[in-house]
């Protein structure tokens, strides 16, 4: 491997590592963001408790796939709440910027509940599953009565 290449798979590495370092040109850019993380987030998660609760059949390799993407992008959204996004297309509330603390609490209960899917799916339990699938439900809920508008 060339040396600029090492340097550019370093960069998109660390890039890749760290999402709360990502950049956006525009508030909106960060806004469209965090909109794309959840919406790619709750698609994996739904597939997952569609399982959970019985709606589809249960299925462990999905079950596991679908847990470790939603795993992962739970990591992402939070970067693209960046101070000037509280307008424009959004329904977050502004409590989230007068109350930070919170707001970080509350995504990393979302965050570790996430992780704990991630360990259940992977055990191939379907009972763990539903156990864990409720936790995340409730931190997804939680989140949302708090710090998100109708
Ligand atoms: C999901 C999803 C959410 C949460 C929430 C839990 O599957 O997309 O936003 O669960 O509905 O109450």
């Amino acid at each position: 491997m060339n040396r600029s290449i090492l340097v550019l798979a370093t960069v998109a590495g660390l890039a890749a590592a760290f999402p709360a370092a990502a950049q956006f040109a525009k508030p909106e850019d960060a806004v469209k963001y965090r909109k794309g993380a959840f919406t790619v987030m709750a698609a994996h998660f739904g597939r997952v408790a569609a399982m959970a609760n019985g709606r589809i059949p249960f299925d462990a390799k999905a079950a596991a796939e679908n847990a470790e993407i939603a795993t992962m992008v739970s990591k992402l959204p939070f970067a693209g709440f960046i101070d000037g996004t509280d307008k424009g297309e959004t329904r977050a509330k502004p409590e989230i910027w007068t109350e930070q603390d919170k707001f970080k609490a509350a995504a990393t209960k979302m965050q570790d509940a996430m992780e704990k899917l991630n360990v259940a799916a992977k055990s191939g339990n379907v009972d763990t599953l539903k156990a864990a699938a409720g936790t995340v439900g409730q931190a997804c809920k939680g989140c949302h009565d708090t710090y998100r508008k109708e």
